[in-house]
């Protein structure tokens, strides 16, 4: 990509591992907190994942494996559940979301939660060479904020020209709207981008955003289908801890750099 000119970057499962050991013992703390049994294991969370969005996923959890939380608008039919849960079963929802983020928060704050491999060389990089930047994610801006400053430094989610994140458009990945929403607000088309994403639901987002993307696969995702893109691996590599490529044409390379990307 010789007039490459902006690298958009996924957070959740892409700038760390996020899914694993940030929202899903954070969903459970919360849960907890507010007096229900709900465990999401490491597995089960695999299967949630294909929901995107912590309210979303809450409700998709609810209609496959809690369905008793909903009797008719009102009133779950089990009294194990809490009288708030009762009352404004919506409402209940969305504090317990607002509870997850506060101890997620907490969870970045400890430094439980580290940026994956090659992710600040590659950010640094492309800074140093005047590739602009910007971030399409699921989560809330406050997360992703939270996350920069515990990974990269304080301060830093200003190294990205733009945040598109959570609720600001209508429809979540694998919508196209949030990388849609990203390049309008920096006046950039497809062909001008790279998009950076772990997931099948962020790929789909990407690709029918018109964009070309490098995926960096987890635990969660490495079977999932990402035909048609350009690179996956296993993660960015860094000069002593070269990736595996798993699909695509690296080049020779052993770690993702800008010089790569133009090659691609
Ligand atoms: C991943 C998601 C998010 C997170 C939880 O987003 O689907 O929902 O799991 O975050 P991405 P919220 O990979 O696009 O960054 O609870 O804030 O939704
Ligand atoms: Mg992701």
């Amino acid at each position: 990509m010789t007039n490459l000119a902006a690298l958009i970057f996924d957070v959740d499962g892409t700038l760390a591992d996020t899914e694993r050991d940030g929202h899903r013992p954070a969903f459970n703390a919360a849960f907890a907190e507010a007096g229900l049994d709900w465990n999401w294991t490491v597995d089960l969370y695999g299967k949630l994942l294909r929901v995107t969005g912590g309210k979303e996923r809450i409700r998709y959890y609810i209609d496959q494996y809690a369905p008793a939380f909903y009797l008719g608008e009102y009133g779950p039919l089990t009294p194990a559940l809490p009288d708030a849960a009762l009352k404004n079963p919506d409402q209940f929802i969305m504090d317990l979301h607002l509870a997850k983020n506060r101890y997620y928060a907490q969870f970045l704050s400890a430094g439980k939660i580290p940026l994956r491999p090659g992710v600040r060389r590659l950010l640094e990089e492309a800074r140093a060479q005047g590739l602009r930047l910007a971030i399409s994610t699921t989560t809330s801006p406050e997360n992703v904020i939270a996350l920069l400053d515990h990974t990269l430094g304080s301060g830093s989610a200003s190294w990205f020209e733009v945040i598109a994140a959570g609720d600001v458009v209508p429809s979540k990945k694998p919508a196209p709207d949030i990388y849609h929403y990203a390049m309008h607000a920096m006046g950039l088309e497809p062909a001008q981008c790279l998009a950076f994403e772990d997931s099948e639901n962020g790929f789909r987002s990407a690709c029918d955003a018109g964009l070309r993307t490098v995926v960096t696969v987890n635990e969660y995702t490495h079977d999932h289908d990402f035909g048609g893109a350009l690179l996956v691996l296993d993660h960015l590599g860094e000069p002593h801890q070269p990736f595996r490529v798993l699909s695509g044409d690296a080049h020779g390379a052993a770690y993702v750099n800008v010089d790569l990307l133009r090659r691609l």
